[in-house]
């Protein structure tokens, strides 16, 4: 089913086929992954938004919390609609935004799953009656962009400005692998938003005692192989991680990057890749098979093992040297860059 909408019609106009999907007289959950980042909420907003204007009775949604200093920030300055809890009861028709109910990420609210917008690589079966998933695009924001467009419509300016946001910290400020429709989408919505605020908000991710943290996890780093390894003693904010990782990465001798941080809950681990041969998305599959779970893109992921599965500090390192082992094994020598 999924299948025939990527492929089929909703490659032309997948909005007008999520439109033939939905019944207008119920109402719509737009809902991101579980713990969502700017991407997810941009874009659950900015799709609940367009169809609101269309007539639907729809909101956005999302379940766990906002554990993001910058995206905190940027709802309360943008005035962003979105709820840690549903408001659309069991009648809902549920679309997911940036995440899928296959990668485990999104756990979903009552109501009936109609359709999946994802840009992440998914594993297994979409299963939804409609799913446009796009792993070429860098940010879920740029789809939804292109829903708008396809309508017809110029989304208002503060909601133009989160699509910045999502596009900006997705890309890394388009410096990561994306493709012409996120640079399409950003300079198109680079007129509409506000992208000096948007790049504001999205750089600033920690505080003073985060820094201190990232500091230390630095200089207590190892590096064998190509790959680096960090500890942050959290807690700390998700972005922290990300940022460690992605500075880390600008150090010639390294493929790769891998930050965990350890909280009540579990161990989190943001990773980071040069290259797509030596890929992020592998190294955190690899290292927490049977541990936890992972997730993301070749050149950059995220996983998670709650602190019952956690089989201690050594074990876990050794086992992310041994998956960039196994990697650098299978993939051909570094290009020089
Ligand atoms: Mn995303």
């Amino acid at each position: 089913m999924a299948k025939a909408d990527v492929a089929g019609v909703a490659a032309a106009a997948p909005f007008a086929a999520l439109l033939g999907r939905l019944d207008p007289r119920r109402p719509v959950l737009v809902q991101t992954h579980d713990y969502p980042d700017i991407d997810a909420v941009a874009s659950a907003w900015a799709l609940s938004g367009l169809l609101a204007r269309r007539g639907y009775s729809a909101s956005a949604a999302y379940r766990g919390e906002i554990r993001s200093r910058s995206l905190a920030r940027l709802v309360e300055v943008l005035g962003i609609e979105i709820a840690g809890s549903s408001p659309a009861g069991d009648r809902a028709q549920l679309l997911v935004v940036d995440g899928a109910p296959a990668n485990g990420n999104v756990s979903l609210f009552a109501g009936e799953l109609v359709g999946i917008v994802d840009h992440h690589r998914i594993f297994g079966e979409a299963r939804a009656p409609f799913a446009d998933l796009r792993p070429e695009l860098a940010s879920c924001s740029s789809m939804i962009y292109g829903y708008w467009k396809e309508a017809g419509a110029e989304p208002p300016r503060e909601l133009a400005t989160a699509l910045i946001a999502g596009i900006q910290s997705d890309t890394d400020f388009l410096s990561r692998r994306s493709s012409p429709e996120d640079f399409r989408a950003y300079t198109e919505l680079f007129r509409l938003g506000d992208w000096e605020l948007a790049s504001r908000i999205v750089r600033t991710v920690f505080d003073l005692r985060e820094l201190g943290l990232i500091a230390r996890a630095l200089s207590g780093a190892v590096a064998e192989e190509g790959l680096l390894y960090a500890e942050v003693e959290g807690p700390c904010g998700q972005e922290a991680l990300a940022v460690l990782a992605d500075f880390a990465l600008r150090a010639e001798e390294l493929r790769a990057t891998v930050v965990a941080e350890r909280d009540e809950a579990g161990l989190h681990f943001s990773a980071r890749s040069r290259s797509a041969d030596f890929s992020a998305f592998d190294l955190v599959r690899e290292a927490l098979q049977g541990l936890g779970t992972g997730g993301g893109h070749s050149h950059a992921s995220g996983g998670f093992v709650p602190a019952a599965a956690n089989p201690g500090r050594d074990e876990i390192r050794e086992r992310f040297f041994a998956a960039a082992a196994r990697l650098a094994a299978s993939a051909p020598p570094q290009a020089g860059r």
